[in-house]
């Protein structure tokens, strides 16, 4: 393979889709070495076969707003490749969305799945339409829409979605009630679902705390306690919640959350019955993160991402590319020791370098925050076999679920001087185990 190459030839075929170019590029970047010690795999052109999605879903969704307005938005589902299981992952549902946004999280989804050792393969759909403002009937009536269209292309053995930004448990549990509807089956086809209707325990809390569990793996590996670190968080919603609660049970310090409009910096830590504020804020009332800070006196700032304030562990939570260049060198100037991706490529490649170039700690999101997707899974598995599992169990398998992973990522990531490339470790071994399945089931 010549990375430089593949990466060219897809830039022209799928233009303007720059974040599905950045993902590729980077795990490009780092397999092209180990690619190329399989000649067999070039023989079947297996890379364009992993890069292009084996199928995409693109339609209209039509629903009523409660002033009886039509509206339209654009649904889609990436199929980007089942290998080691049915394709599974996210739906999401944010003004951004676009089709190479999606492409771009189902690719990094493949490796990911393939990470957590479960049967998973990977995809990832969503819509243009903003939760942000609607009432709960208009999300109930266009998370109907959507599922409308949807139905016909997923299932529990073809392709299982479960929540990701702008979606969560409420949305989920009204694209199940409109699937079973159409189905006439109640099956476990989507996850992140109600505990009453076989969702998991520990589902919400997965990405979150897998996130943390992941992080103590690294700082072990140079003798760093988390107790008393102060730690930045960005965002306010599911992911950053539940990293937020996971450090401050191990007594951590949390100073900074934030939403799309700006963060807050509590330099007295948020404890306990401040996240329990957040929570309902966030949750209940969907308000901003800014009326934090008017309840508990502290500052805000608007339009600006938490990243220039002093730290030892960065914590992204929110969205794509909130980290650039600039904010990195400000991390690292600042003291921050450890970056640990809750939310998907939050960093710039930009970024990242100068993660590296530092040897700080740095796990990217397909590794650190593959908790949530192992949770899924495990979903999947207590729906099949139609059990439940207690709190602990789950919790437990998910520990060992990142500490497998932070093993995978020190195998093929270490390097000569002994700096583990967590980049290079997660996407060398998640490519393998995909690239071996792919070999093993023929040109299809
Ligand atoms: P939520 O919708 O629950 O929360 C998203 C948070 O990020 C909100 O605070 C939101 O602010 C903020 N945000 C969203 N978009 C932007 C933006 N463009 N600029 C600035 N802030 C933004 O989503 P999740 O917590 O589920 O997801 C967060 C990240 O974690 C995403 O990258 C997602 O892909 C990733 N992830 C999620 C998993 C899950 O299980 N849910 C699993 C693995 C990764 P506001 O309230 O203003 O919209
Ligand atoms: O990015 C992700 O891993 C998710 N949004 C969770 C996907 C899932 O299927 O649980």
């Amino acid at each position: 393979m010549n990375a430089a190459k593949v990466l060219e030839d897809l830039k022209r075929r799928f233009p303007n889709e720059p974040e599905y170019h950045q993902a590729v590029e980077e795990v490009l970047g780092t397999i092209e070495e180990e690619y190329n010690k399989h000649p067999e795999f070039d023989k079947v052109n297996l890379i364009e076969r992993l890069c292009i999605p084996d199928r995409v879903y693109q339609f209209r969704v039509t629903w009523m707003d409660d002033k009886g307005n039509i509206q339209t938005n654009m649904g889609y589902r990436v199929q980007h490749n089942n290998a080691i299981g049915p394709y599974k992952g996210g739906i999401r549902f944010h003004s951004s969305v676009n089709l190479g946004i999606l492409k771009f999280l189902a690719f990094e989804q493949t490796f990911k799945n393939s990470l957590t050792t479960l049967p998973m393969g990977g995809g990832k759909g969503g819509s243009d339409f903003s939760p942000r403002g609607k009432s709960n009937a208009e999300v109930m009536r266009f998370c109907q829409a959507f599922m409308l269209e949807l139905w016909r292309h997923i299932g529990p053995e073809t392709d299982v979605p479960a929540g990701d930004i702008g979606v969560g448990g409420r949305e989920v549990g009204y694209m199940f009630g409109m699937y079973k509807k159409l189905t006439r089956e109640f099956s476990g086809v989507l996850t992140g679902k109600g505990r009453e209707f076989g969702g998991s325990l520990i589902r919400p809390e997965a990405t979150g705390y897998g996130n943390i569990y992941f992080l103590l793996e690294m700082l072990k590996t140079r003798n760093i306690d988390i107790k008393g670190k102060t730690c930045l968080v960005s965002g306010s919603g599911n992911v950053a919640q539940y990293t937020a609660e996971k450090l401050i049970e191990l007594g951590a310090k949390v100073v900074t959350m934030s939403d799309s409009d700006g963060y807050i910096y509590d330099p007295d830590g948020i404890d306990r019955e401040k996240l329990d504020y957040i929570m309902e804020l966030k949750n209940l009332y969907r308000g901003r993160i800014r009326e934090y800070a008017e309840k508990y006196g502290c500052k805000y700032v608007p339009g600006a991402r938490p990243w220039n304030e002093k730290a030892d562990i960065a914590l992204p939570s929110a969205t794509q590319n909130e980290i650039n260049g600039d904010d990195a060198k400000a991390l690292v100037a600042n003291g921050v020791f450890a970056v640990s991706e809750g939310a998907n490529m939050p960093s710039t490649p930009e970024a990242i370098r100068v993660f590296q170039d530092a040897k700080i700690l740095y796990a990217p999101g397909k590794a650190a925050n593959a908790g949530g997707v192992s949770v899924s899974g495990l979903e999947m598995t207590q729906n099949s076999i139609k059990l439940s599992w207690s709190q602990e169990e789950v919790d437990e398998k998910l520990k060992s679920i990142m500490k497998n992973i932070h093993e995978a990522c020190v195998k093929y990531g270490t390097e000569p001087d002994g700096y583990i490339n967590y980049v290079k470790g997660a996407n060398v071994a998640g490519f393998m185990k995909v690239a071996n399945a792919m070999m093993a089931q023929g040109i299809v």
